[in-house]
């Protein structure tokens, strides 16, 4: 089984719940099991200043589906949720990234890990830091000492957290 975090965001139509119900199709994946869930935290929209806020959560499942499939798996979930493709970096019901897929490095047209980006954004790496503050992010470092180089910091945690699954 390998271990993967899943960055999992919204800002349309309840994105809480959404990233709740998010985390039970993820829990049903083939050979697949949810965690652990981060809180959710709020944050002013990277990217496009005229929409939502967002709201994000970094999740841990263990799966035996391949990167790819798992990409696949997590496009179909995309999917389930009326996500609409708008504008870069615009408004989405849900969006579910592979950020971290055990220690591999990964690059191919479709799918590159650890997500490249992940480290300059503070609305993945603080719901990160808290499910795995000891983490080493493969070719990026420490998680504490990534933290204070983040760029998009404007981010609150909420006291709520995601529907616990019963296994
Ligand atoms: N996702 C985007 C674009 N902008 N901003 C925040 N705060 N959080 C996100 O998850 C986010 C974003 C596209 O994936
Ligand atoms: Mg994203
Ligand atoms: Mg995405």
């Amino acid at each position: 089984m390998a271990s993967v975090y899943i960055g999992l965001g919204g800002n349309l139509d309840c994105p809480k719940s959404h990233i709740s119900q998010g985390l039970i199709e993820l829990n049903h994946l083939p050979n697949t099991k949810y965690i652990i869930c981060s809180s959710f935290y709020q944050s002013k929209p990277m990217g496009p200043q005229d929409q939502p806020d967002y709201i994000n959560a970094v999740a841990k499942i263990i799966t035996m589906l391949t990167p790819e499939n798992l990409l696949l798996c997590l496009q179909q979930i995309e999917k389930n949720h009326q996500r609409i493709k708008t504008r870069h970096w615009g408004e989405r019901t849900l969006d579910l990234d592979i950020l971290l897929y055990e220690d591999i490095q990964l690059k191919t047209v479709r799918l590159t890990i650890p997500h490249p980006r992940m480290h300059e954004r503070g609305f993945v790496m603080y719901p990160l830091e808290e499910i795995a503050p000891h983490l080493i992010i493969p070719s990026m470092g420490h998680i504490r000492e990534l933290i204070p180089h983040c760029i998009y910091t404007d981010i609150t945690k909420l006291d709520e957290t995601p529907y616990p699954i019963s296994a």
